[in-house]
């Protein structure tokens, strides 16, 4: 997008930003701003949307949620835009993504440690080129509420600790990683995901196997970043959040074109990992609600068209 479309996005977001939280304080200390209800929001969802059967539907709902917010209270009249990440893994710092400028989504953050950074047993990553504060750009001075939560509690299931809602600040972090990126989301595997076999296929190549010696192109943009990205629950916290996730529904409606005959299929149930076990979800199954930002019972089928039900968009490049 040109300069002034991606300054007005940003300008938007931090209007959102700038609205008072509609949550319960006692409960949700963290939510602190309208901004930190999607975080909240999310953090709360995370352990039914991902490695589920919603994770692609439920996300790609919420997605049209904060549009809607970002137009309908902040006057927000340019495109969504989507973080290409396989056009980045050789220049991510340069990008105009993370360059820092007034036009960006905000700068790396400053260095700060060297220890690789184990993902689990069998995965290990070299620490990325920052590991601070974000140094500049317009989410410069803002603050994350949610701390860190360990991924781990999407594998086994468990509830999340009683703190977790707690207000816990501090500044941005990233760490952003070249190495994550050029290994795991470059051109090829993005093509491989958008014409994945199967819908078991593609939640592979997104999500990889959690604990694994690999990282789907989902997870590995996350992990890209770094920081609170690299925390799925609390994610949100990082406005890059929307463009990454813009751009895994641009490669889900992709694989949908690539396939048609199987673009409604799904696969995963209704608990992430499958703990606790669950049914698997159907078309008929009803969606986990998106908090207040919208409580109505809206089934899976609803939501697999770009262009139908409460979607009418669509994307200016498909991966074909
Ligand atoms: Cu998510």
């Amino acid at each position: 997008m040109p300069p002034e479309e991606r300054k007005a996005y940003t300008d938007a977001i931090n209007c959102i930003h700038s609205q008072p939280s509609n949550l319960d304080n006692a409960q949700y200390p963290a939510a602190v701003n309208k901004y930190q209800d999607y975080a909240v929001v999310h953090t709360e969802k995370t352990g039914q949307v991902h490695l589920s059967g919603f994770f692609l539907t439920w996300h790609r709902y919420f997605l049209s949620l904060f549009e809607k917010d970002l137009r309908d209270t902040c006057g927000y009249q340019g495109r969504f835009p989507y973080w290409d990440f396989a056009a980045t893994v050789d220049d991510l710092e340069t990008s105009v993504e993370f360059n820092g400028d007034e036009y960006s989504m905000s700068s790396n953050g400053a260095p700060n440690g060297t220890d690789p950074i184990i993902l689990g047993p069998a995965l290990t990553i070299p620490h990325g080129s920052g590991g601070g504060c974000i140094e500049s750009g317009p989410f410069k001075d803002w603050t994350a509420t949610l701390g860190f939560i360990d991924p781990l509690f999407l594998v086994s299931g468990q509830p999340l600790p009683n703190t977790t809602y707690n207000y816990n600040a501090s500044c941005l972090i990233r760490d952003l990683n070249s190495y994550v990126a050029q290994t795991y989301t470059n051109y090829d595997l993005v093509e491989t995901t958008a014409h994945s076999a199967n819908a078991s296929d593609l939640e592979f190549n997104l999500n990889g196997v959690i604990g694994g010696s690999s990282l789907g192109v989902h997870s590995a943009a996350h992990f890209t970043v770094g920081g609170f990205m690299s925390s799925i629950h609390v994610s949100v916290q990082d406005p890059i959040w929307w463009m990454l996730h813009t751009n895994i529904d641009r490669i889900y409606a992709s694989y949908q074109i690539n396939n048609p005959e199987m673009a409604y299929d799904l696969y995963g149930t209704e608990t992430a990992n499958n703990a606790p076990p669950s049914p698997n979800v159907r078309l008929d199954t009803i969606e986990p609600d998106w908090g207040y930002f919208d409580s109505s019972s809206i089934p899976v089928r609803d939501l697999l068209n770009i262009t139908s039900g409460p979607f009418c968009y669509q994307y200016d490049q498909y991966v074909s």
